[in-house]
């Protein structure tokens, strides 16, 4: 087997890396680092990965980045977890389909919560910014309730688009974002806190959230 370090932060969309890691059983070294104290600019990480950003998968010493590349490197190599549906190429390429419009369709919108100043830094434009995200997250959500109705994970079985949509819920919650008309949505977060490798990523994420906090 491979000898893998996973480079991540807290509560980030490498979370949705995270839970994969943990549904396919892999062993791995959790190297968790702080964005805030923009531990992603070091020079030893840049060096693993130039765009400065979490997740970094290195797999024996090979760093690969962007979570769709690592979702699909564990799809692979994991076969028996079935981290993408199995068995028929189109239903597999739904899913593929779904996670790319997560990283460019969803995640890109909602960092402009996080930092509206890099979308706009004209002076008080800040909240516009924000209520603008704020309409176009509804609209990414509605997609996202009508394709969960009467279901219980997006693809039949369990697939890592259920642990890449999770990530968004979270920051939905974290950022008291209106999420009335997601019931949908607000089900399948429930049972996603119900799988144990959900549970032992996010146990993991608050752990190294603490220890990341206390260092200097
Ligand atoms: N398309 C990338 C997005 C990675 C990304 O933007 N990660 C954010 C955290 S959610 C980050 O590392 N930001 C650090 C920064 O921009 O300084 C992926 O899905 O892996």
């Amino acid at each position: 087997m491979s000898k893998l370090e996973f480079y991540f932060t807290p509560g980030a969309c490498s979370l949705a890396t995270h839970i994969a890691l943990e549904e396919a059983g892999a062993k791995f070294d959790a190297q968790p680092i702080s964005l805030k104290k923009g531990q992603q600019y070091t020079p030893e990480y840049l060096a693993l990965n130039p765009k400065g950003k979490v997740p970094l998968l290195v797999i024996d010493g090979r760093p690969l980045t962007e979570n769709v590349a690592i979702l699909s490197w564990l799809n692979r190599t994991y076969p028996q977890a079935k981290l993408l549906p199995a068995g028929d190429p189109m239903r597999e390429a739904e899913a593929l389909s779904f996670i790319v419009w997560c990283t460019s369709g969803i995640h890109p919108v909602m960092s402009r919560f996080f930092g509206p100043q890099k979308f706009c830094d004209l002076p008080d434009s800040a909240d516009n910014v924000k209520h603008l995200a704020a309409e176009a997250t509804a609209k990414n959500f509605t997609l996202v309730e009508k394709m969960l109705a009467g279901k219980d994970w997006l693809f039949g079985d369990w697939s890592v688009a259920d642990g890449y949509i999770f990530v968004f819920w979270r920051w939905a919650q974290a950022l008291k974002l209106d999420t009335a008309a997601f019931p949908n949505y607000a089900a399948h977060a429930e049972r996603m806190q119900q799988r144990p490798a959900v549970q032992r990523a996010l146990e993991r994420e608050k752990e190294s959230q603490a220890a990341l906090d206390k260092a200097a």
